[in-house]
């Protein structure tokens, strides 16, 4: 049960943030079959799930995923209702292993998780976690700020030291559109080529990684960023960080910034 108690603290301490309030916010898992076995049976399949898109990439992997309507702030105290464990069996089927005991089934933002792991894999075979949640200032940013993508992160970069350490590859922004459709999840997972983090304006973000501690750190700084950012832009500003200073930051910390924003 470790790895799940392991994501039940990561969903309570967003939950803690205020960044998934009601039934916002969802997270999927890749697990190891080792990781499940240790969790439940993995011969005796419960319930199954159709989808309509191709996810024959995915055939084979585990993916603990949260249910539909559920709230993050129930997650810690019942989570065989809350989560489920699901297998990929084959190209438009999803089968439950665990969960979702009272007759639940996976978030409704299911298929633009699903898309993004596939796009994230294709990048990153390391790739494991998608968390979608609602930080407060980074919806507030979309309300004021321009959502072109560079122009957004340059604001992100320029606001604290850290940023471009943690998200050198910037921040795509897509404008409001319909969540929980097959439109928004296309454009999201389209983002995952060359992004780990997808803003959806007036709603919330996407972000994804390896690990538990990547995602909620980069979650983490770059709600960090938006809230100084709020907290200054109505403010006289008279000193920033230089785009000179971005560079050298880059080049000390050896990571690789994507060009055409500073220079
Ligand atoms: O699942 O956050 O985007 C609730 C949501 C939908
Ligand atoms: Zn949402």
């Amino acid at each position: 049960m470790n790895t799940i108690q392991d994501v039940i603290q990561i969903i309570d301490l967003l939950y803690k943030h205020n960044w998934d309030e009601r039934n916002g916010g969802n997270l999927s898992y890749l697990l190891s079959e080792e990781e499940v076995k240790d969790i439940c049976d993995i011969h005796h399949p419960l319930r199954t799930f159709s989808y309509s898109f191709d996810m024959k990439e995915l055939i084979g992997k585990y993916i603990l995923i949260t249910g539909t309507g559920k709230y993050f702030k129930n997650c810690l105290k019942d989570p065989k209702n809350n989560l489920g464990i699901l297998r990929v069996e084959d190209a438009h089927t999803l089968s439950l292993l665990w969960g979702y005991e009272d007759g639940g089934s996976p978030t409704s933002e299911a298929p633009t998780h699903l898309k993004c792991h596939i796009e994230r894999l294709k990048v990153d075979p390391l790739h494991r976690l998608v968390i979608h949640c609602h930080p407060t200032n980074i919806i507030c940013m979309t309300h004021i700020h321009s959502l072109d993508s560079n122009r957004f992160t340059e604001t992100l970069w320029k606001m604290q030291t850290e940023s471009i350490v943690v998200f050198p590859e910037g921040i795509a922004v897509l404008p409001w559109m319909l969540c929980g459709g097959e439109e928004i999840g296309d454009a999201t997972a389209a983002h995952m080529k060359d992004y780990r983090s997808v803003v959806w304006a007036q709603h919330g973000i996407f972000c994804t990684g390896k690990t538990l501690d990547e995602v909620f750190g980069l979650i983490e700084t770059i709600e960090k960023a938006a809230e100084i950012y709020m907290k200054i832009c109505d403010k006289k500003i008279i000193q920033s960080i230089k785009n000179e200073e971005l560079i050298q930051l880059a080049t000390a910390f050896k990571v690789e910034y994507r060009k055409g924003i500073i220079d």
